[in-house]
């Protein structure tokens, strides 16, 4: 083996060293964090959830479902030219953020079981595809709360 051929397999060695340290810090799982969560008061027996998932990883994830003792049928909702159609997941991006908000992408709560009041809180679960399941308390604000707005 001459000294050309043992540097070449040495970077080669480097190289594999380095795609698997790649790799590793690739299968990380997604740091989110729940910030901002709000739902105005119902007016009917229907409901709106709005709330920031902030990922600190740089694993992308997806919101997939939300569960709530407050209803049977929680869906989650993008509105496109002011019409809402359901989805069936929000990206989470890698090192950024979902914003569910007013006006736009939501977390849609109907035929709700009882009727919560400003003030109240309801509890909901967030389910993703990759991250453990999040179980947050939703404060109940104005019906015309909206924190975009100052
Ligand atoms: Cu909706």
């Amino acid at each position: 083996m001459n000294r050309r051929t043992t540097a070449l397999s040495a970077a080669v060695a480097l190289a594999a060293a380095l795609a698997l340290t790649g790799c590793s810090s690739e299968s990380d799982k997604p740091k989110l964090e729940v910030s901002g969560a709000f739902m105005p008061q119902p007016v009917m027996d229907m409901a709106g959830g709005f709330l920031t998932i902030k990922n600190d990883s740089g694993t992308a994830d997806k919101l997939t479902s939300v569960t709530s003792p407050l209803s049977d049928d929680v869906t989650i909702h993008e509105t496109k030219d002011q019409k809402m159609r359901e989805v069936t997941s929000f990206d989470i991006p890698a090192n950024g953020e979902l914003k569910l908000e007013r006006g736009g992408n939501h977390i849609m709560f109907m035929e709700l079981k009882s009727k919560p009041k400003q003030g109240e809180k309801v509890s909901i679960e967030l389910h993703f595809e990759k991250s453990d399941p999040i179980k947050i308390d939703v404060p109940v604000e104005a019906p015309n709360h909206n924190p975009q707005q100052h």
